[in-house]
């Protein structure tokens, strides 16, 4: 590789490649790991080029354009950290960024590193191949493109593949039909309308309330009930923001030591140590704070069922205060264990069912039966809609990785190595795949984390990484089998001491029909990084570079 100067954005377009190679690196999506694996490549004199499907950057925030869509991380840490300037001079508004705050913020990105000119937008990638010849990558695009790179990078996030289930009689409904990860630009008119909603999920209880606020009736189709705390999101005053700011590195460090690397205190005593009142007194200081700290209450909530238990009957005795019909109450309340699925955080959902023209359909009474041209038929009668919204989630954490059709080395499809279940290396490199890696993939802390900067551990592991590769002379490195089996057993022998893997979820990929059961994401975001770090300081143990 032959590398020229860059101009002063750090640009390097003009850069060549060695050996008839196109590129550098290709990275697959524009969303905040691209976006930054882009920039830190180029920085590093790398001819790099991006694909990304939308017309647009911003990954799960350019498609998720629902109402309501919003981040459950505080805006102050759900931001890059890679360039003080960048987060002293970004401003937000709110506590809880909405979608369209956060879009702004990564074209913000996108314009302020020049990045643009690197991004191939409208191309998806449909496969890529590693040519054990010349050790590199070949890189198909849907529109033709047909590059060859020494590096291939999947930037295509946890939650991009939206989930459409199979309900007889879908494609015969006559009015809107539209899913909350693939929502129109132009918006859906609501107003006056009866809207059918499919799914309690995070997008399911954010969208809900602000439709019932339009539409002339609103039924939510609810299979399983879902435990939701308050966002309490507000302004963001000024002051609140440069307190932040004036130690915002030390307020990053310290977020980043908690398990999920987000800004939260521990509660250091077991629940199963406090009487009633004690429980009940710190549930309702973190109600009343709001967000995802609340399961942080105690110690053990997420490694014991009956102290898991404690948080979860405080949330359903807060359903039955808030929802004034009892029998709708009782519909909502889930029985299951909290935060196992993931914990949602709302504005307002509980309280949308009592308003009079909301309706609650509890799937678990009777299921859907199917859908027609005019509405959805549950227990033999049919509810007639004009508009149906598909809040039913993603193919998660693999789905992503899968649709690509990708083959490594000697031919092997990735689909089929990944039959029984995904297996990595850290989370980002995979056996058999030489010289590809996976931001946030299965196996690394991913969606249990604050993503943002689990996405810049990962691009500063794997641009360090190219770095080492290039200063010692090194053209290929590839995941042995023995490591990535050590890591798959590490991550499941971590999970299996906590209660998470006990809930179906999209954790396990229990919410797709036929995918396996494997706990996916690796719980611990300061052991992971201390692993990550261990193995690049030692030469890149469990790797063999060539
Ligand atoms: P989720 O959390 O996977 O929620 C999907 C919802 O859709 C959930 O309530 C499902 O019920 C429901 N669902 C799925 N298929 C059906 C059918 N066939 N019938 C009825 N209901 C169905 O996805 P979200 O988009 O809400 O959130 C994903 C993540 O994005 C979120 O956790 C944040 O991290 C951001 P089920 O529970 O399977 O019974």
């Amino acid at each position: 590789m032959a590398v020229k100067e860059q101009n002063a954005t750090g640009q390097s377009r003009d850069t060549e490649t060695a050996g008839g190679l196109d590129f550098d690196a290709v990275i697959v999506g524009a969303g905040f790991a691209g976006l930054y694996m882009l920039h830190r490549l180029r920085s590093a004199g790398l001819k790099t080029q991006v694909f990304e499907a939308g017309d647009g950057v911003g990954g799960t925030w350019y498609w998720n354009l629902y109402p309501g869509a919003r981040c459950d991380v505080p805006s102050m840490e759900y931001s890059y950290q890679f360039d003080p300037e960048l987060q002293q001079e970004w401003e937000w508004t709110e506590r809880y960024a909405s979608q369209g705050e956060i879009l702004k913020y990564l074209e913000h990105v996108a314009d302020r590193y020049n990045l643009r000119p690197d991004i191939k937008f409208n191309t998806r990638v449909g496969a890529a191949r590693y040519d054990d010849l010349s050790n590199s990558w070949i890189v198909e695009t849907e529109n033709g493109d047909n590059v060859k790179s020494r590096f291939f990078i999947m930037a295509t996030g946890c939650l991009s593949v939206p989930y459409t289930p199979n309900i007889e009689g879908l494609n015969d409904f006559e009015g809107v039909v539209c899913h909350t990860g693939n929502w129109p630009k132009e918006g859906i008119d609501a107003v006056g309308k009866r809207v059918g909603v499919i799914g309690t999920g995070s997008s399911g209880i954010q969208v809900a309330p602000m439709l019932a606020e339009d539409a002339e009736h609103m039924f939510v189709f609810q299979r399983t009930p879902a435990y939701s705390v308050p966002s309490q999101n507000r302004p963001l005053d000024a002051e609140e923001q440069n307190t932040i700011k004036a130690r915002y590195e030390e307020f990053r460090a310290e977020a980043k030591r908690n398990r999920a690397g987000i800004m939260y205190e521990l509660g250091q005593k077991s629940a199963l140590d406090c009487d009633k009142e004690e429980l009940k007194r710190e549930y309702e200081i973190r109600w009343e704070i709001g967000g995802l700290g609340f399961t942080a209450a105690f110690k053990d909530i997420f490694d014991d069922v009956d102290a898991n238990n404690t948080a979860a009957e405080f949330v359903r005795e807060k359903i039955r205060s808030i929802v004034r019909n009892p029998a709708v109450a009782e519909a909502l309340t889930p029985h299951t264990l909290i935060g196992c699925k993931r914990l949602c955080v709302s504005a307002g959902y509980f309280e949308t069912f009592n308003r009079s023209n909301v309706t609650l359909v509890d799937l678990r009474k009777e299921a859907i039966e199917r859908i027609t041209k005019t509405g959805i038929v549950v227990g033999g009668k049919e509810i007639p809609l004009d508009v149906i919204v598909l809040a039913t989630g993603f193919d998660a954490i693999t789905g992503a990785l899968l649709r690509v059709r990708i083959h490594g080395k000697g031919g092997i499809e990735l689909k089929q190595k990944w039959a029984d279940g995904p297996k990595t290396y850290l989370g980002h490199s995979i056996a058999g795949f030489p010289n590809m890696f996976a931001i946030t993939g299965p196996g690394s802390p991913s969606v249990l984390s604050n993503l943002v900067p689990s996405i810049e551990q990962d691009v500063n592991w794997i641009g360090d990484c190219i770095d080492y590769m290039n200063l010692h002379g090194h053209q290929v490195i590839e995941a042995t089998s023995e490591a990535e089996a050590g890591w798959v057993a590490h991550v499941n022998k971590v999970a299996n001491k906590t209660i998470y893997p006990l809930e179906d979820s999209w954790y396990v990929g229990t919410n797709i029909p036929g995918k396996p059961r494997v706990f996916l994401p690796y719980i611990g975001f300061p052991d992971y990084v201390g692993r990550c770090t261990e193995v690049a300081d030692r030469g890149y143990t469990g790797y063999s570079l060539t």
